[in-house]
């Protein structure tokens, strides 16, 4: 097998979450988040007010451990850090005209501890964490008035950061909003009572708010690259039937289309063919259409999974994937939660974006979620995830081929480089991380941080630029 090899300047390193690491959910001035009263992750219905078992109040405690944590990720040879500012310690309900300075220092703290190790920050602007109030009092982006909240809380960071942040990214997984309206879209309605034009309607207004900001960074910040963010998840046909191809085709798109607007600046015609059937009429100003066509400089992207597509209703039995579904692949193996393990459906996206777009392109989430099992080796407790490695290598072997069909990548974050809590189950015990937490999924542990076996094999190949890859 040839030696792996990434460009010079690859940037390597993990990815957190602020609502699934940081806990400390009501200090510093912080106002509650739609994942404070989501104590069941995405399966379960929110509850009226935050509840001793959501483990995401208080997290891994990296609100008060960062610098310990980043110390850690500076012993991996991390030369970047993908983080997400919790817009509600910003902007406490979302709708403020002024900001929480206590709020502000904190990730000012962060950005300290980051430079202080020469750790490139990749800032997330909205991972699955909006401020409860505009859930609640607007119905989240279903509102139009969400786009000059949004706007108003990039520019107080852009103003704040900006000198010390290079890569922004506008939503998270923007795509998954088909899925999980609350979670992405901050919507309360319940998705079997959200009308279609709702829904899009709510997705227009995120495309136009990523665009202003896009538009706002780029005036503010020369220097700045920001990014969308989207769930890569190629979609394969379950058979050669060319039924099944176009089926496939057709739920593609459906992901495709916001790497679209994003890239392109534009609706594309099938994705208003889709609207004419379903019937939804989006308003869309002509000012809409006008900042659309700020596009943005990188695309990045999660990728755990690819899925089938079959136009046989009979076979669409249900998959079970994060926040997509689709129908299983006969061909893949699985991880212990049911997601199909598919290293070569990651150098497949990123060729067909690569071929799309003509974007510099970032892999910001890719990792297994397992079970962990703390055990004593040579007088150090450790975590023997063979299993981890072996994804995490298959993947990034996968990438490496994918830069040599001539793809720019410019990065690669594994996602939960340090256990936290998962965001479809609420669960501690799916852990992602080269570093594992004491904390279980009733709350107790001692939040102490251990060093697993993959933190190894993780800072030896940063340290060879990826050419330790079998
Ligand atoms: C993505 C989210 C992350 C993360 C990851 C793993 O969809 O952007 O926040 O959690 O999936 O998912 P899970 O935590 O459900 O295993």
């Amino acid at each position: 097998m040839t030696t792996a090899r990434f460009p010079d300047g690859f940037l390597w390193g993990g990815a957190t979450a602020a609502n699934q690491v940081e806990g400390a959910y009501d200090r510093g001035g912080k106002g509650l988040s739609i994942q404070d009263v989501m104590p069941h992750g995405i399966a379960g219905a929110p509850t009226e007010e935050p509840t001793p078992d959501n483990l995401k109040l208080t997290g891994i405690d990296f609100y008060h451990r960062y610098a310990e944590d980043i110390a850690l990720f500076a012993e991996m040879g991390f030369t970047v850090f993908r983080f997400s500012i919790a817009w509600s310690r910003i902007f406490p309900n979302g709708d403020e005209e002024t900001p929480n300075e206590e709020g502000l220092a904190f990730y000012d703290r962060v950005l300290d501890e980051l430079e202080k190790h020469g750790i490139e920050p990749l800032v997330t602007i909205s991972h699955y964490e909006t401020p409860l109030h505009l859930a609640t009092a607007y119905d989240g982006w279903r509102s139009r008035e969400l786009i000059g909240f949004y706007e108003r809380y990039c520019r107080t960071l852009f103003e704040r950061y900006g000198t010390r942040v290079r890569y922004w990214l506008t939503f998270n997984e923007i795509n998954s909003i088909l899925h999980a309206p609350l979670l992405s879209g901050g919507i309360r309605t319940p998705p079997e009572q959200l009308a279609e034009q709702d829904l899009y309607q709510a997705i227009h207004h995120e495309l136009v708010a990523s665009a202003t900001v896009t538009k706002l960074a780029h005036a503010l910040m020369p220097q700045a690259k920001v990014g969308c963010m989207i769930i890569a998840i190629p979609t394969y046909p379950l058979t050669p039937d060319p039924a099944d191809v176009l089926a496939a085709l057709d739920a593609d798109h459906a992901n495709l289309a916001f790497g679209d607007v994003h890239c392109r600046g534009a609706y594309p015609g099938y994705f208003l063919r889709t609207l004419r059937e379903k019937g939804v009429e989006l308003e869309i100003t002509d000012a809409d259409r006008e900042v659309l066509r700020n596009t943005v400089d990188f695309v990045s992207f999660s990728y755990y999974m690819s899925v089938c597509e079959t136009a046989d209703p009979a076979r669409r039995a249900a998959g079970r994937g994060n926040i997509m579904g689709g129908v299983p692949n006969p061909t893949l193996p699985a991880s212990e939660w049911g997601w199909q393990i598919d290293p070569t459906g990651l150098r497949i996206i990123l060729n067909q974006y690569w071929d799309r777009w003509q974007k510099p392109l970032f892999i910001v989430e890719n990792g297994l979620g397992a079970t962990d099992r703390l055990v004593e080796v040579d007088g150090r407790t450790t975590v023997v995830d063979d299993y981890r490695i072996a994804y995490l290598n298959d993947h990034l072997r996968a990438a490496a081929e994918a830069i040599e069909d001539g793809v720019e990548l410019l990065g690669y974050t594994s996602w939960g480089c340090i256990d936290l809590v998962s965001a479809s189950t609420a669960q501690m015990s799916k852990r992602y991380g080269f570093i594992y937490v004491d904390r279980h999924d009733d709350g107790s542990g001692t939040l102490a941080r251990y060093r697993k076996k993959s933190f190894d094999w993780y800072r030896e190949l940063i340290a060879a630029n990826g050419a330790t890859l079998s």
